[in-house]
């Protein structure tokens, strides 16, 4: 198999400042382009473009001098950040995923990936194990915009033979970059604040149980998805990806397990009505049915290492910058 070339867009965000590296270490360096709006450190390591995803010409571009083959289209305004500009996160959201698409047939690309959500369910949905079709029904711009996303995939599929992936993420909790404007960021905050000795105050109510997943898991996932060949792939566009359920209590006592002196307090804000609305776990049997999808961390194993990493981030190298939360 002759080795795809990668764009990765919005690569400086959560998912793709590790993703580009994970994919980087699979396919050579050369052949991983991370782009983003702004510089990351990743064009210390590969290839790097700058790239806002709005502009459809300077996205021909890169993808003509590169010789693209399959795109992660990782750009997007989560579901927190998105109510504060409904109108904004719309016109982001999906005018970049249309560039794409359109990149996508001009170019006859080989594969394309796009990360829906669990922001796609909405309150008239199952909150137990929710199923892979249920009728979506979301509360906020960023899950509108996952809905259409999903479908217009389905439409290029379907009219252009275009092979599109896709994974309705949970929670992401990572150590290497902040997450950004999401309800489910509470589950990497809090690990950033125990790890320095400090109290955290969680926006979510202490019983709020959302899905949620490790990064490596979640890339994990995403490569096996990515790999897997078209014809074992019964679902079409985006599978259900779960792997953890938890409530902000339960976290917080699996972090006192390591680190006993840290306190949590809850303070819900506009993000409670976002997170009553989603699922608290979810059903992803059709991905384990698929591509033998299993998750490998559990919710302890996910906080010692965690705890662990973040400790070597703030205290090994003191004289690196310390990440904004
Ligand atoms: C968010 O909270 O908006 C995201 C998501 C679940 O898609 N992390």
């Amino acid at each position: 198999m002759q080795k795809p070339v990668v764009l990765i867009t919005g690569a400086a965000g959560q998912i793709g400042s590790v993703l580009a590296e994970k994919l980087r270490e699979k396919w050579g360096k050369e052949q991983v382009i991370a782009s983003d709006i702004k510089y990351s450190p990743l064009a210390k390591k590969g290839p790097f473009e700058i790239l806002d995803a709005l502009d459809q010409n300077r996205l021909e571009e890169i993808v003509q001098k590169n010789k693209v083959t399959r795109i992660y289209h990782l750009v997007a305004i989560l579901s927190a950040s998105g109510e504060k500009n409904p109108v904004r996160t719309w016109d982001i959201n999906m005018r970049s995923w249309m560039n794409i698409l359109e990149v996508g047939r001009k170019y006859n690309l080989e594969r394309i990936f796009f990360p829906s959500s669990i922001a796609v369910f909405g309150p008239l949905n199952e909150k137990i194990n929710t199923p892979q079709d249920s009728v979506l029904n979301p509360t906020t711009v960023y899950g509108l915009s996952k809905v259409a996303g999903e479908n217009w995939a389905n439409y290029y599929a379907e009219k252009h033979g275009l092979d599109i992936r896709s994974l309705r993420y949970p929670g992401l909790i990572s150590h290497q970059t902040p997450a950004g404007g999401g309800t489910t960021d509470y589950a990497v905050d809090i690990f950033h604040k125990a790890v320095k000795g400090e109290h955290f105050s969680c926006f979510l109510k202490k019983n709020t149980r959302l899905p949620m997943l490790y990064m490596d898991d979640a890339l994990r996932a995403t490569i096996e998805l990515m790999d897997t060949p078209v014809e074992e792939l019964t679902r079409g566009v985006a599978y259900n990806l779960g792997g953890l359920d938890f409530t902000p209590s339960e976290i917080a006592a699996a972090i006192q397990n390591i680190l006993p002196t840290f306190s949590i307090s809850y303070e819900p804000d506009e993000r409670q009505a976002i997170a009553d609305s989603w699922p608290s776990s979810i059903d992803d049997s059709m991905a384990f049915q698929d591509w033998n999808w299993k998750p490998n961390y559990d919710l302890n194993s996910m906080c010692i290492e965690m705890i662990d990493e973040l400790k070597k981030k703030y205290f090994s190298n003191l004289s690196t910058a310390l990440p904004k939360i």
